[in-house]
């Protein structure tokens, strides 16, 4: 069924009164991206958009990436009027509010038709990239018959004018993601008023030298809609829609001016925009004609839907298909066999390097893995050797050049992990995490199973000094709620992170690595690390002291008990790779590793700041000893770094007999 543009325009109308009601009710949201935007998204909806209503997880769906989160009345509206199950009527009318769905922001977690959550201006669609990355991925993988949808975006100034984006378009100019579709809200307006006021940028140039093609149109003249649309929708390159829009549109005295971006319009200027729209409803009501046009939409799509059904039946590699759609693994009885064998061995290695070994083996097993690094292959390790680059030529490769864009890696990332099929992870120095914060904490504010493998975590890392040494790094990734932080001390260590990493489907993991090469101090246990610490040398003798170290400070507390048994004092080594799975274990297990007993010093050792390993050293004699660096490294080799900053047992041992005399 095709909707003539005298049947859009009512649609359009619809999606304004959702947005302006609601926003009105909560006395909060913004009204003016999602009526300046109706017209087009009517249309995106109406004509291109894939999706089934009653199905939203369908794998072979088009994404929709609302970039411009505030404008999330647009999500919901289009959601409810096209008849998904959430949100309801009775949810928008909640907008806001605790419990509903229609959060202030769209949350994937929350309705299943938001693909991603979105709200931090540009990540979304930077988003949008890893989502168009993955489709490319799996199509040579499986083919047309099971993967073929294209990833549409809603993105604001805002969007384009983040750093990110830069990131963002580069990297899928570069790899030539034509099935990737951009919709700016060309408004001229920002919260501080008419763009112009910061910017002067040539944006379709600057899109057109990343290697996409241009077009624009009257975002309010359905028919130049659908004209610039079947355009970008035909181009073989990623594409950007310059919507010329006015924001809040329908508004009639606050229409174009940035006080109705995010601002309830007020009742009198409800009443005036009720009459300019020729809306006569009730708030929340939409006429049953209106609402018949965009339900038939929907309707649409359950039968493209069934189509790809039947296609999937006779697909050889259906079965392979939906259990990576799942996100589940395969069998890794054969990876788990040759992990257990280094327990014999007697690896002296990097993490960083046991790392790439263990991607040797699981990358193999793993299809679905897809790896990548920002410029660091050669120094994160991050490439195994079964991987072929992922480029234009070559979507079936599984290796991501990303070039030197951590923040836009970080968010493709997230893109990939939210499409589904694949299980990302990229590499960087840990100490530009910082580079790509917010993208990791979306990672685990959207529960997604992205993995960072972040190398050189310490003044480890040696000569190049405290820009690149990471202090307070490790720590301040902890403070972020849902992801695990890793900091294996070994080659066994590291190769249950990972494990653990890959089998944690809805927490994102952080791999901390050394550079410099560390003994393997484990020969026996299982998963030890899923436990997040663990005794690893039991005390001879009455305990008096427990040693509680992470990575490459493992070894140094295994030498400081060494001394401290020569001496007649018992003393525990606690590995603790993980704090956050630690946290979450039973008390009596706990309770065991770290005992509540004031008889006992604790003593954390990390090269990093101390700020937080109280809480495991607190309850002990004389309120425990942190040893940790809370400055900045400088440049020198790194055995004279660990040396200089009290990293060694004849700095140690003297501190703890001191503390256990007093
Ligand atoms: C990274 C980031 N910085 C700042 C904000 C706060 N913010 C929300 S919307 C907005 C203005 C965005 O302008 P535009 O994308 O043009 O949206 P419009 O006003 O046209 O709706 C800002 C600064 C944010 N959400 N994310
Ligand atoms: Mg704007």
């Amino acid at each position: 069924m095709t909707l003539a543009p005298a049947r859009l325009a009512p649609m359009a109308n619809a999606i304004r009164a959702l947005s302006m009601d609601a926003v009105q009710a909560a006395n909060s949201g913004h009204p003016g991206m999602p009526m300046g935007m109706a017209d087009v998204a009517t249309v995106l909806y109406a004509k291109h958009l894939k999706f089934d209503p009653k199905n939203p997880q369908w794998a072979d769906r088009d994404r929709f990436v609302l970039s411009a989160g505030h404008g999330s009345m647009l999500m919901y509206s289009l959601l409810y009027l096209t008849g998904y199950e959430s949100p309801t009527i009775e949810d928008i009318r909640n907008f806001r509010q605790m419990g509903s769905p229609c959060a202030g922001h769209p949350e994937n977690f929350l309705l299943d038709g938001v693909e991603c959550t979105t709200g931090p201006l540009g990540q979304g669609l930077a988003m949008a990239v890893g989502m168009a990355m993955a489709e490319r991925q799996l199509n040579a993988t499986f083919g047309d018959d099971l993967v073929d949808h294209n990833t549409w975006v809603i993105a604001g100034d805002g969007c384009l004018m983040e750093g990110i984006n830069h990131e963002a378009i580069g990297l899928a100019g570069t790899l030539g993601l034509g099935k990737l579709k951009v919709l700016w809200d060309d408004n001229d307006i920002t919260i501080d008023g008419k763009t112009g006021l910061s910017t002067s940028e040539d944006i379709p140039a600057r899109y057109r030298a990343s290697g996409w093609d241009v077009f624009s149109c009257d975002g309010h003249d359905f028919a130049d809609i659908e004209r610039a649309l079947a355009e970008a929708a035909a181009s073989d390159k990623p594409s950007l829609v310059a919507c010329k829009t006015v924001i809040g549109k329908g508004a009639p005295n606050k229409q174009g001016g940035s006080g109705v971006h995010g601002s309830p319009l007020g009742a009198d200027e409800i009443v005036a925009a009720r009459e300019v729209l020729g809306w006569s409803a009730e708030p929340f009501v939409i006429p049953e004609d209106i609402l018949a046009d965009w339900r038939s939409l929907g309707d649409k799509g359950a039968e493209a839907r069934e189509a790809w059904e039947a296609r999937k039946v006779s697909h050889p590699e259906a079965g392979e298909f939906s259990r990576r759609m799942a996100g589940d693994l395969p069998d890794t009885d054969e990876v788990a066999k040759t992990f257990a064998g280094w327990l014999e061995g007697d690896a002296n290695i990097a993490t960083r390097k046991a790392s790439e070994n263990c991607l040797n083996v699981l990358a193999p097993a793993l299809p679905e893995m897809i790896g990548g690094s920002a410029d660091l292959t050669g120094s994160n390790n991050t490439k195994a050797k079964c991987q072929d680059p992922f480029t234009a030529e070559n979507y079936a490769g599984r290796y991501v050049y990303y070039g030197i864009r951590e923040f836009g890696m970080a968010a493709a990332m997230n893109g990939m992990a939210l499409h589904g099929g694949v299980i990302p992870y990229g590499g960087t120095f840990l100490i530009f995490s910082d580079y790509c914060r917010n993208a990791i904490r979306l990672s685990a504010l959207q529960q997604v199973r992205a993995i960072y493998v972040l190398t050189h975590d310490s003044i480890g890392l040696g000569e190049d000094g405290p820009t690149h040494q990471p202090v307070e790094q490790v720590m301040s990734l902890r403070l972020i709620p849902n992801l695990n932080v890793f900091r294996p001390a070994d080659v066994i260590e590291t190769a249950e992170c990972w494990n653990i990493a890959l089998q944690t489907q809805e927490t994102p993991s952080v791999l901390a690595l050394t550079r410099q090469n560390l003994p393997q101090l484990r020969t026996s246990g299982e998963m030890l690390s899923a436990r997040g610490a663990y005794t690893l040398r039991a005390a001879e003798g009455d305990r008096k002291v427990i040693l509680i170290a992470s990575g490459s400070e493992v070894e140094l507390a295994c030498t400081v008990r060494d001394e401290l048994q020569a001496q007649g004092i018992g003393a525990d080594v606690v590995s603790m790779p993980c704090m956050e799975l630690f946290d979450t274990q039973e008390e009596a297990y706990k309770h065991e590793v770290l005992p509540h007993d004031p008889s006992i010093l604790k003593v954390s050792i990390e090269a990093g700041t101390t700020m937080g390993w109280e809480r495991y050293t607190a309850t002990s004699r004389n309120g425990g000893l942190n040893i940790g660096l809370d400055r900045f490294g400088a440049s020198a080799p790194a055995k004279d770094l660990f040396a200089r900053f009290g990293f060694s047992a004849a700095s140690i041992v003297p501190k703890v007999l001191e503390k256990l005399s007093v």
